[in-house]
């Protein structure tokens, strides 16, 4: 087994604790408040070989550090780190798909369900003790029953959410750059024409400059005035004024949100809108799940420094090869 006491990781800004403490226990570790290269001394900066992060690592970060081989990011999302130019640099990336899969779709269909249904109003309205005191909630406008699913991103996510949602009844089509084989959804080559195919859309896309804003005014007028809309994925891909625009006059009737574009500020027009659905990006934020993602960062550091492979390497850094050989 490799000694890797050789390879000192660095923990830029804050990290579960899990995986703190394995990557603590395994390597030498550096603790710095957030990923700044000022931080460090030249020293520091050379012997820094792997990253275990959870926040933004840019191309000036990466430039900063000469012998970083890996960095190994908490989330399966990973548009905060520059993969591309750590792959120009033969740096791997990892990410952690997989083992949050199942909760992540779990959520998305309680919070579809939160934002047809008004569950949460509705547990404040009996809290406020105004079931006693007024009668009966009212009926709710929409209902998930006869809606069309359209899945914006149907990778692993979007399709734990459609086998949810099949057997729930509801139809699934769904829109990606590729189709995907074995599946028997309706496929839609843009999002606009997903849009209005459906008149419930589901993002679970990835963020970055593919999809920045890709979500505005003429998918939401697409989607139409039953339209509901919700978004699981990254809130990059939003238009977020135009949705407050389309959520306030009526061109669609509700949206669900636990992402939003500049975390944690949600803005104040999303957060006074009754018809929006709000949560704090809890899509894989269980005990259980945390710590299956803290376990696969640390894996990954481990098995690129004792075999030289990566466990979960992002599509950008698929071929690049362990200096070690
Ligand atoms: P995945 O398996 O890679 O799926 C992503 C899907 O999006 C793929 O089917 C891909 O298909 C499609 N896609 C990517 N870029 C696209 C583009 N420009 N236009 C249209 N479709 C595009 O990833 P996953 O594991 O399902 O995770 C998906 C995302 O969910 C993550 O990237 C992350 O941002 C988000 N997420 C959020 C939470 C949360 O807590 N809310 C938790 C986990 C993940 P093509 O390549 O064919 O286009
Ligand atoms: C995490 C996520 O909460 O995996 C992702 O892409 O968005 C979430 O599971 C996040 O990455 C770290 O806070």
């Amino acid at each position: 087994m490799p000694d890797l006491k050789r390879h000192t990781i660095l923990i830029p800004g804050k990290l579960h604790p899990h995986a703190v403490g394995r990557i603590e226990a395994a390597f030498p570790t550096l603790r710095i408040e957030r990923a700044d290269a000022a931080l460090l001394n030249t020293e520091a900066m050379a012997g820094v070989r792997g990253i275990g992060a959870m926040t933004t690592i840019d191309a000036d970060f990466i430039d900063a550090l000469p012998n970083l081989e890996i960095i190994a990011n908490f989330g399966v999302g990973y548009d905060a780190v520059d993969a591309r130019h750590a792959a120009s640099r033969g740096i791997m990336v990892t990410n952690t798909p997989d083992v949050l899969t199942e909760e992540v779709a779990d959520t998305a269909v309680g919070l579809l369900l939160n934002t047809v249904r008004e569950l949460p109003k509705a547990e404040a309205y009996l809290r406020a003790g105004r079931w006693a005191a007024e009668g009966p909630y009212p009926l709710t406008q929409a209902t998930l029953r006869g809606r069309s699913i359209g899945i914006f991103g149907l990778g692993r996510i979007g399709q734990a959410i459609a086998r949810r949602l099949e057997a729930f009844g509801l139809s699934i089509s769904y829109h990606n750059r590729r189709r995907v084989d074995g599946v028997s959804y309706e496929y839609h080559d843009t999002l606009e024409g997903l849009a209005s195919a459906v008149d419930t859309l589901i993002s679970v896309a990835p963020g970055g400059s593919a999809t920045e804003k890709i979500v505005g005014m003429k998918v939401l007028e697409a989607l139409g005035p039953d339209g509901v809309f919700v978004n699981i994925g990254r809130g990059s891909t939003v238009d977020e004024d135009a949705l407050v625009e389309a959520l306030k006059n009526g061109t669609i009737r509700a949206a669900g949100l636990d992402v939003f574009a500049d975390e944690p500020r949600v803005p104040d027009a999303l957060v006074a809108l009754p018809n929006a659905t709000l949560l704090p990006h809890v899509g894989s934020a269980s005990v259980h799940t945390r710590r299956a993602m803290a376990d696969l960062v640390v894996d990954n550091l481990i098995s690129w420094f004792s075999s030289g492979k990566a466990l979960t390497a992002v599509p950008e850094t698929a071929e690049v090869t362990s200096p070690a050989g």
